[in-house]
């Protein structure tokens, strides 16, 4: 059997200081790395769990430029609000440090000494894009265009966010700069690459042989169709003015690439916190009895598994990722979460509106958790994950129990009388719950494993439900005792197991309970949690109702973001050439009815009418399948041009067109001659 490990280094992406934290960024990285975290000091392992501010990357200029400040504010400003709304949420990063740390600049640029001057990059003059308007070479998040792999039409100049692909800006169809909107010309300029092809055989074995059963499928399929692609030098520095310097001859005026600094920046938080702690920061890297955890979202796998391990691995001395358990995306009422769009419940908003329910958070996002697909959040699903579970099992067991211990015995645990089978079924499936709890998070499995703890909930619940104390009260006292005294081992068990996915809760459960010496091993191996004799404390709600009306205020406030996005969106198209009015009475525009409607088959977009011009009835094909039903239009008055020239579409002669426009939503709706009780054939003047 394998060594069990004498530390973990647990990492969790460094978010961009360009926004606040939402509920997507939580439900992939920072709910499951923490409640793995708090999981592994319940065990009492010796953790380090990592974590900063990304402070360099475009983003940080481009968010400056929108508010009209310079980077540095903007650094300042969401370092601090992202650092106390985790905090608040109850993130326990062991530490959280920020990449403009002169800790991290100082690491980040030995690193790239030190692969400077063992010969690990090439050096290369190559033509990139440049901006002549802005004056500025485009790369990463200033250059859009149509991605070569997957044809996404907003693809990114390292990334698309639609395929994964990693890019290089040049890779990039029809691109444009997103300073200036100006399309790029090409011009020369020296960078350092790092040959990733280098390192293909050494990520073959270690990747594609070594973690093939271990990591998780969207993991290890992107690192093998990334693998299998063919790996290219990538350049691991940019001509920028905002970043960490390149420490080399050559390098003025140039910066490291933030792919290149950031995940340094897991080294350089781990060096900082040991220096405050007083510890060795080295073991945690370079000691293989180390296992080393990044947690990640999807959009950051290849630089996790492929450029980062290529880095340490060419530096050498360092370990590489044991896992890398990355999530895929959450979307939020269906709509893909979206800073630049405002589209996303933030965490600092949340924490304000929904004071002391971080849990209902944390519980609902891993519940719910994006694991092996995409999900989507939605607040109706907030609300019954609160009320129905939290509140009607977790809460409504821990309730009764701890009103009823008043209520009988004043807060003393009762002395238990002969356990009966019932009694020691409830004892014992309770002892199997640390083990498959903890089957369940070892693989990454966090939902699987808030589930399970709920079924603890349940057990304790269905317990009382069918031995009903508050009836053998009236008939049986010391029956009663040991009914409560089983239950109050149950909830005791409860407050241990529920640490790492209700954090706030366990406190509260083990301030009420009284007890707090309990350990996640201790819950298998001790007959005894909760000992007849010791007292309780007052009983306090763990879960309140969540009503309607807070869910509504919610969705009403997704609505204005909705509708201010779209008002913003509604750039008006330039008018297009001048006609002469000989022109325009060449259109013969008509009002008919719409008789008939059915779906041309095959066709997504296209509905066959035949319509009352007034002048006859005719035959239209119409694109717009996708905005109508076939039977919500018949019987309807439309605008028709009816002299334009038949033409052929799938086969049926189309013989005019109906004018259509579309309304805020970007719905198409038809040019109404309005409900004036017009006449078909009647011209449009
Ligand atoms: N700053 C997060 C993101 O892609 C990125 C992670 C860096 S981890 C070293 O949103
Ligand atoms: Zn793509």
């Amino acid at each position: 059997m394998a060594q069990s490990p004498k530390r973990y280094t647990l990492t969790a992406a460094l978010p961009y200081t360009n926004g606040p934290i939402h509920i997507g960024h939580l439900a992939g990285v920072y709910v499951p790395a923490d409640i793995y975290a708090r999981y592994l000091r319940g065990k009492g392992k010796d953790v380090a769990f990592i974590c900063g501010s990304d402070e360099h990357g475009v983003a940080i200029p481009m968010k400056a430029k929108k508010e009209g400040v310079g980077p540095q504010d903007i650094i300042d400003k969401y370092h601090a609000l992202i650092k106390k709304s985790f905090a608040d949420f109850g993130i326990t990063f062991d530490n959280y440090s920020r990449t403009s740390a002169p800790i991290h600049h100082q690491t980040a640029g030995d690193f790239f000494k030190k692969l400077y001057e063992q010969g690990d990059f090439i050096e290369e003059t190559t033509a990139q894009l440049y901006d002549a308007e802005a004056d500025q070479f485009l790369a990463d998040r200033f250059v859009t265009g149509t991605c070569p792999k997957c044809g996404h039409e907003e693809a990114y100049g390292d990334q698309c966010e639609n395929c994964g692909s990693s890019l290089n800006a040049t890779d990039l169809i029809n691109p444009k700069s997103t300073l200036s909107g100006a399309t790029p010309v090409l011009k020369e300029t020296k960078h350092w690459f790092l040959p990733l092809d280098r390192h293909e055989d050494f990520l073959k074995e270690w990747i594609l042989d070594g973690h093939k059963n271990d990591w998780k499928p969207n993991v290890y399929g992107q690192c093998k169709s990334w693998i299998d692609d063919g790996l290219k030098p990538r350049a691991v520095t940019r001509d920028l003015d905002w970043g960490i310097p390149v420490p080399v001859p050559g390098g003025e005026g140039k910066v490291l690439y933030v792919w290149f600094d950031a995940p340094i920046g897991y080294i350089s938080s781990t060096k900082e916190w040991a220096e405050r702690e007083g510890k060795d920061w080295e073991p945690f890297w370079k000691d293989e009895a180390t296992e080393l955890i990044h947690f990640i979202g999807k959009d950051n796998i290849v630089f996790h598994c492929i450029i980062f391990p290529s880095i340490l691995k060419a530096h050498g001395g360092y370990i590489l990722p044991k896992n890398v358990p990355a999530n895929e995306f959450l979307n939020l009422e269906g709509n893909k979460l979206s800073t630049s769009k405002n589209w996303a419940v933030w965490l600092h908003e949340y924490l304000e509106e929904f004071p002391d329910q971080q849990d209902v958070l944390r519980y609902t996002l891993t519940a719910n958790a994006p694991e092996t697909k995409d999900n989507d959040f939605t607040w109706k699903d907030f609300q019954a994950r609160n009320n129905n579970e939290l509140v009607a099992i977790f809460g409504n067991f821990i309730n009764r129990v701890t009103v009823l211990t008043h209520k009988y015995y004043d807060g003393v645990i009762p002395e238990a009388g002969q356990l009966q089978t019932v009694d020691q079924e409830a004892l014992a499936a309770l002892k199997k719950f640390p083990e498959t709890i903890s089957q369940s998070v070892d693989r990454y499995r966090f939902r699987e494993a808030s589930q399970e703890l709920m079924n603890l909930a349940r057990l304790g619940n269905k317990y009382l439900a069918d031995e009903e104390p508050w009836k053998k009260i009236k008939i049986d006292a010391e029956r009663t005792q040991t009914i409560m005294y089983t239950a109050l081992q149950i909830a005791t068990a409860l407050a241990v197991l529920s640490e790492p996915f209700l954090p706030f809760t366990s406190t509260k459960l083990k301030r009420i309970l009284n007890q707090d010496g309990l350990s996640w091993g201790d819950i298998a191996t001790t007959d005894v949690l909760l000992p007849s004799g010791h007292t309780i404390n007052a009983s306090e709600h763990l879960f309140s109702k969540i009503e309607d009306a807070a869910i509504q205020a919610q969705l009403d406030k997704l609505e204005a973001t909705k509708k201010a996005n779209e008002a913003e969106n509604k750039a008006v198209a330039p008018q297009k050439d001048t006609i002469s009015f000989d022109d325009f009475t060449k259109l013969d525009l008509r009002v008919g009815t719409i008789l008939e409607a059915e779906k041309m088959p095959k066709a997504k977009k296209l509905l066959v009418l035949k319509v009352d011009t007034g002048i006859d009835t005719r035959t239209i094909v119409s694109g717009i399948a996708e905005s109508f039903a076939p039977e919500d239009i018949v019987g309807k008055q439309v605008t028709v041009l009816v002299n334009l020239a038949p033409r052929k579409l799938r086969g049926v002669a189309s013989e005019g067109m109906i004018l259509m426009t579309e309304n805020a939503e970007g719905k198409l709706v038809f040019v109404n001659p309005d409900e004036a009780g017009v006449g078909n054939g009647e011209g449009i003047a």
